[in-house]
């Protein structure tokens, strides 16, 4: 059996599990990850169970912590499902949900391949690639589709998660391996339409100005989030926003248009302090909706996928499930105010951070401190566009940190995968660190984070400088 089929089998014992309890009417107890692609995940099995006639309930859960797992044995569920999460808590699952039907559905490292009474669906239990190849919502959409070909509508949630975590990795930003069966769904299906162009926000109809200060991936230090300097950038450059009285796309432009649009594009990243290959990224495989109205944050497969993120971050999981699961009223509305408050205070911050006397390098980091001045569920996101866009001029991780709830700060840590390949793990050096300041830390090498009381940031930051500087220098010990 290839690895693709031993995979795709691995799904046939929840198929069965499933239709036995929904033929029971038991209800099946959805917990899916708080980000993107967890949110398009419980929307996915949401509206699976919907469709099978049992009853339900849903959460998105910022973390996986023993708190939660007591909570849901408290509930008695008779079937649980976890999606974006579990593999790597199998341990507690057996501990603590022992006599529960348990389906974990993850694409994260796991800590071992079986627990009792789990049926453990991972791209990784064999030899696929979990981190580019499918995304939690992919696996949601499989199983939904090996229940009923009826849920194929429901491939474009496994595209909008593939791209709320960044799995478009393929050429031309294009998607990759399992994810091109479920691209091939949602084009039968007549609901997706890709093509290759500058891949601002709303090609087909959203005018130019709004389309560039929409988009938030990338990032575009100065123009994501401001309207106001888009339109006079555009202007610089020639191009007219409007013609016969109505306001221009992207898809509106001549191709000599493009050409200047995309040269000016380049110069402006390199004034912000940018890398300038950084404008390649701003071509790519655009993921037209075609089941969504123009105009809305759906119709584009990036900005749906930021929606939901931008959901994740200001803790409104559930307005980004209530879209997932159809709502185009109330719910997009109060979705669509969330996503505009969250582009515009990154930009703020990033004005902030650049005003300068806030990062400072050390040694073998960069460190921003954001006080109480960046809201602490946005650090990370700010100190990944930083060190993505090339802002911060030496190869060193930032460790970015701010006021958080109790006296404590929330700590940040971001690298490149070229330092990851010389031998720094920041989710190593902040478990190690916080742990000797009061605090607590992890994570993985290129991301991760800590909480510990402020008072100890001096010695707390000085260790992690160290650290950091042993692990890239060899340091002697694995
Ligand atoms: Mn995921």
């Amino acid at each position: 059996m290839s690895s693709l089929e031993s995979f795709l089998s691995s799904f046939k014992s929840a198929v069965e599990l499933l239709r036995r309890h929904a033929e029971r009417g038991d209800q099946i107890r959805i917990v899916s990850h708080s980000d993107a692609d967890g949110i398009a995940a419980g929307g996915a099995l949401t509206l699976m169970t919907l469709r099978l006639g049992a009853p339900f309930k849903t959460s998105c859960e910022k973390r996986f912590h023993q708190g939660l797992v007591e909570e849901l044995a408290s509930e008695e569920p008779p079937l649980i499902i976890f999606s974006d999460i579990g593999s790597g808590y199998l341990d507690l699952i057996e501990e603590h949900l022992r006599g529960v039907d348990v389906i974990v559905l993850d694409h994260h490292k796991p800590i071992k391949a079986e627990a009792e009474g789990v049926i453990h669906i991972n791209p990784l239990l064999h030899g696929l690639d979990g981190s580019r190849e499918v995304s939690a919502a992919g696996l949601a959409y499989l199983l939904a589709e090996m229940l009923d070909e009826a849920n194929r509508d429901l491939s474009i949630l496994g595209i909008i998660g593939a791209l709320g975590d960044q799995q478009d990795k393929g050429e031309r930003r294009g998607l990759l391996g399992l994810n091109t069966r479920i691209e091939a769904s949602a084009k039968e299906a007549g609901l997706l339409e890709t093509r290759v162009d500058l891949i601002f926000y709303g090609y087909e109809t959203r005018p130019l100005a709004k389309a560039i200060a929409y988009t938030t991936t990338p990032f575009i230090p100065g123009l994501s989030g401001r309207e106001d300097n888009c339109v006079a950038f555009l202007k610089e450059v020639g191009i007219e926003l409007k013609s016969g009285g109505r306001w221009r796309a992207l898809r509106d432009l001549s191709e000599e248009e493009k050409r200047r649009l995309f040269s000016s594009l380049s110069k402006h990243l390199v004034h912000e302090g940018c890398s300038p290959e950084m404008v390649h990224e701003l071509i790519g495989t655009i993921f037209i909706m075609r089941g969504e109205e123009n105009g809305t944050p759906m119709r584009d497969g990036r900005e749906y996928a930021s929606l939901l993120n931008a959901c994740a971050r200001m803790e409104r999981p559930g307005l980004g499930l209530s879209i997932c699961l159809g709502d185009r009223g109330s719910a997009m509305r109060e979705a669509e105010e969330t996503l505009d408050l969250y582009r515009r205070r990154i930009a703020e911050y990033l004005d902030l951070v650049k005003e300068g006397g806030r990062i400072e390098e050390l040694k073998n980091i960069y460190v921003l401190r954001g006080r109480d001045e960046i809201d602490d569920r946005l650090i990370g996101v700010v100190a990944s566009i930083l060190l993505s866009t090339g802002m911060l001029p030496k190869p060193k991780p930032i460790i970015a940190w701010a006021s958080s709830d109790e006296g404590l700060i929330k700590v940040s840590a971001r690298a490149t995968e070229a330092m990851a390949e010389e031998g720094i793990h920041l989710g190593a050096v902040m478990m190690e660190a916080a742990e000797k300041f009061q605090g607590r830390g992890g994570g993985h090498d290129i991301a991760a984070g800590a909480y510990l009381p402020e008072e100890l940031e001096p010695g707390f930051i000085e260790l992690v400088d160290r650290l950091i500087g042993e692990q890239r220098h060899g340091g002697g010990e694995d």
